[in-house]
């Protein structure tokens, strides 16, 4: 007997769930997601869980197919597709997007985060999400923030440890007037470039060197052309995973609804695997013969005090209230 109703009970909980899945209203679905660096790199680690999570969510309805490699184009392309509507979701930094909101150059004002925690309160907070919430009439639903993470210097000519050695350095930046700014007030010659031409761009010696993470020094191969790596941390840059809007004006309740929750499991996972990467990313470097020099804080702190340039026209062109806001943020999550 109670055999019996053990396995009603498990009946009825499994035409539950069944049940559950069939009412909400999932249309079948081919998103195509599109990003810049390679399969086999923690960004497409995580447009790969996204896409595995959003299937098991809708029942194999919604499928979320990866474009790595910028195969559907830069950044800022794929964000003038998102746009259009001629494609369904992105993920690339935020940095590329000032050209739609000017905003979201603050995120990438030299030294204002300390540490990973900082960040990722502020930008899942209010902050983060008014920020996101800004591209909605430009077109873009902004979903969630993963991270990219703390950029570091790499280059051909000379370790730098110190910020006179960055002098005359052709350095590749992302297409954002706040890294060209600070670049070129660091005494490097700053030029930008879309990530996707980076490569080619060091190998040809077009440019000297570039900044990124170490996990895309690693995933991007640039170990295979740069011989110094420099341990800057000089901003933390977040990436941003992006819809259409015209796409998801379009979907059913439901459908938004699954898309944000598998959004936010794809945030836990990527932030958690990219922080795990990392610590690993920099011994691997030094094995591919990468010379790596440790920045000391006050040579750092010399960088913040001559990126004050980069503040003060950011300021000047109308986000002095920005700033202030993001800095009573991140000293809320200090205290
Ligand atoms: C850069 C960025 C890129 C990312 C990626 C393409 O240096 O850090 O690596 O935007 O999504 O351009």
């Amino acid at each position: 007997m109670k055999k019996l109703v053990n396995a009603l009970a498990i009946a009825l909980a499994l035409a539950g769930i069944a049940g559950s899945v069939q009412a909400a209203d999932y249309k079948p679905r081919i998103i195509r997601f599109g990003y810049g660096l390679a399969e086999d790199s923690n960004q497409g680690r995580a447009v790969k869980f996204f896409a595995e999570d959003l299937a098991k969510r809708t029942d194999g309805k919604m499928k979320a197919k990866g474009f790595a490699s910028a195969s559907l184009g830069s950044d800022t392309q794929m964000q003038n597709a998102l746009i259009g509507g001629a494609q369904e979701m992105m993920v690339g930094s935020t940095a590329t997007l000032v050209g739609i909101v000017k905003d979201f150059g603050v995120y990438d004002l030299p030294f204002l985060f300390n540490n990973e925690k900082e960040a990722d309160a502020v930008l899942d907070g209010p902050f983060g999400q008014k920020l996101a919430a800004k591209l909605q009439e430009k077109g873009l639903v902004g979903l969630v923030y993963w991270e990219n993470g703390f950029r570091n210097l790499t280059n051909t000519k000379r370790p730098v440890a110190k910020l006179e050695d960055l002098q005359g350095i052709k350095l590749r930046v992302m297409q954002n007037p706040v890294y060209i700014d600070m670049f070129n007030s660091f005494g490097a010659n700053a030029v930008p470039l879309p990530f996707s031409e980076l490569f080619t761009a060091l190998e040809t010696k077009t440019v000297d060197g570039q900044e990124n993470p170490v996990n895309t020094i690693q995933s991007s191969k640039f170990y295979e052309v740069q011989k110094y790596l420099s341990l800057t941390k000089h901003v933390y840059s977040p990436w941003i995973v992006l819809a259409s809007k015209k796409w998801w004006d379009g979907l059913s309740a439901d459908e938004k609804k699954v898309i944000q929750e598998a959004a936010v499991a794809s945030r836990e996972f990527e932030r958690k695997d990219s922080r795990e990467a990392a610590i690993k990313a920099v011994d691997f470097l030094k094995q591919k013969g990468m010379q790596v020099t440790v920045v000391s804080d006050t040579e750092l702190a010399r960088m913040r005090e001559k990126a004050k340039p980069a503040f003060d026209k950011f300021s000047a062109e109308g986000g002095a209230d920005l700033i202030k806001e993001l800095q009573g943020e991140i000293t809320k999550v200090r205290k």
